[in-house]
């Protein structure tokens, strides 16, 4: 049946029906078609004053009007225009007395998806314009006598559309939007085909609102698109500051999502409870006000930006991989951390910390957590674990690139100055600066956040510079230092380094960058001898 519909169509169409309707003056060819209305034209009828008969209903006035133009759709006087066109809304400006139509140009009853109209009546009863896009009336006509019936149901498209977008997406979570399925003549080459419109919206394995047109007569997939739009969020942080941000408009409804970012930045919230990753963030204004959410997210597109832009790092594995977030986790939760898959931030107690997004080398200590786990592996455990603390909080650190201070935000709000760990000066927060100082009991994983205090400050004396224990090091700036430790990070070291081997990493890693006989690779020897890792 399909087949036959087709060739009958091709025979017809071949007559150049579209040059037909394109002649009247008013009426237009859509020079350059959209993919999705390729056969249609733009029809705009102005000026062409149509008033009406004495006594006639306002909807009886459309349809005369409509029938008084039925040449411009090449329609004899046999054919019944309620037969074409459909009238889906109407409503009259109290103001101007105007009354404003919707129509939808029909085959058989069942609409053309886009073959949409607007036409519209003064006060006075006089038609006054028709505005919108019709299909070739050859198409039309023959599509009536020979119309398609629907073979498969709502219910069999909705399927085929699931099962299309889990064969791209991975297993799809429950429907955000409990889906139905609209039948519609949906325009192939410039012929209609008989198809569902249905839609997947659902936000796992991510957020996605597709668009599917799914042929009712064998399943397959027609056409689909995205429809979720990018929007600028704008909101309040953590410590009170505006700023702006990407967000999502899914339907009616903004979703802190950032499409624009690898596959996506997604911040969700636990709503103090433990379970993960919670519910993905929404507004139905794009004006956001959970403080600790919006800083998570600023904060994830910011450090996104800056492994792309310093290091050409395209997100956490290098491909793009979707960053979720997830604030609000427990309750007075005094801590953040990376699980494997995503970042968790507590909201603090409120003495000891505030909520932990709320400070940018935190978010970049974290996210550099996952980069570690896709590169060198660094072992969470006695000093590879060291060295894995240290690398999130060097990078951390300089992406903020605000001093040396960690945390320094978000910890111990009533006391100034004060912060969690500090590169350059590690013991003012209980940490060592030598190697000989070194923790080496079993308690925090065997001291990670303890002992990363010796490589931290290495990485500072590369950087800034000094004499300490009484050994000079000529500072070879941070820019320089942090692209050293990186390149160290992701190609040098492996998962169960060791401090001596971080040395002879870091030193390769600058003798790659600078050369071996570089100030840089002489500020690295010189910096290492200082913290006592020879
Ligand atoms: C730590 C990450 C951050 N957490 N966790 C002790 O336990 C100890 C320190 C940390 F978000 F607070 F920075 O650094
Ligand atoms: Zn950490
Ligand atoms: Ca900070």
């Amino acid at each position: 049946m399909q087949k036959k519909l087709a060739t009958l169509l091709a025979g017809i169409l071949a007559f150049g029906s579209l040059a037909s309707v394109g002649t009247a003056a008013e009426l237009e060819n859509n020079g350059a078609p959209s993919d999705l209305f390729s056969a249609s034209s733009i029809l705009t009828l102005t000026g062409d004053t149509f008033t009406a008969p004495a006594g006639i209903s306002s909807e009886g006035l459309v349809w005369a009007y409509l029938d008084s133009i039925k040449d411009k759709f090449n329609l004899t006087a046999k054919d019944d225009i309620r037969s074409y066109f459909r009238i889906t809304a109407q409503e009259t400006n109290s103001e101007t007395g105007t009354t404003h139509y919707r129509l939808s140009q029909t085959i058989s009853g069942i609409p053309v998806y886009g073959a949409d109209q607007t036409l519209h009546v003064d006060k006075n009863g006089t038609v006054t314009a028709l505005i919108g896009s019709v299909i070739p009336d050859a198409v039309q006509k023959i599509s009536l006598n020979s119309a398609a019936a629907a073979l498969l149901s709502d219910k069999d498209a909705i399927l085929a559309a699931e099962k299309d977008a889990a064969a791209v997406y991975g297993p799809l979570g429950e429907a955000e939007v409990t889906p139905k399925a609209d039948l519609f003549y949906f325009l192939v080459d410039g012929q209609p085909k008989l198809a569902y419109k249905t839609e997947v919206n659902v936000l796992e394995p991510e957020a996605l609102r597709i668009r599917y047109f799914i042929s009712a007569e064998d399943g397959s997939v027609l056409f689909k698109y995205n429809i979720l739009q990018h929007a600028t969020g704008t909101g309040t942080g953590v410590l009170g500051d505006t700023k702006t941000f990407q967000t999502t408009l899914s339907g009616s409804t903004y979703q802190l999502y950032d499409s624009t970012r690898g596959k996506g930045i997604y911040t969700y919230t636990a709503k103090n409870k433990t379970s993960l990753p919670g519910t993905l963030l929404t507004s139905t204004n794009n004006v956001w006000t959970d403080r600790a959410g919006v800083d998570a997210h600023t904060y994830a597109e910011r450090v996104y930006d800056y492994y792309l832009s310093q290091f050409g790092r395209n997100s956490i594995d290098g491909k793009g991989l979707l960053i979720r977030s997830t604030v609000h986790y427990s309750s007075s939760y005094n801590n953040a951390f990376w699980n494997g898959t995503q970042m968790v931030y507590g909201d603090g107690d409120g003495s000891t910390f505030i909520p932990l997004s709320g400070d940018l080398d935190v978010v970049g200590h974290e996210i550099t957590h996952g980069v570690t786990e896709y590169t060198s592996n660094l072992e969470y455990y006695g000093q590879p674990g060291a060295l894995n603390e240290s690398f999130s909080d060097i990078i951390g650190n300089s992406i903020e690139n605000d001093g040396w201070l960690i945390g320094d935000d978000i910890y111990t709000p009533n006391i100034a100055g004060d912060a969690l760990r500090s590169l350059a000066n590690p013991t003012l927060y209980g940490q060592p600066d030598h190697y000989s100082n070194r923790y080496t009991g079993s308690s925090d994983n065997g001291g990670v956040h303890t002992n990363s205090g010796i490589n931290n400050k290495a990485f500072y004396l590369v950087a800034q510079g000094g004499t300490f224990k009484g050994v000079t090091v000529t500072g070879i700036g941070r820019a320089a230092a942090v692209k050293i430790y990186y390149n160290a990070l992701v190609n040098y070291l492996s998962t169960s380094s060791n401090f001596s081997a971080a040395r002879a990493a870091v030193i390769q890693s600058a003798t790659e960058l600078y050369g071996a006989s570089s100030a840089q690779v002489t500020a690295v020897k010189n910096a290492y001898t200082a913290v006592g890792v020879n």
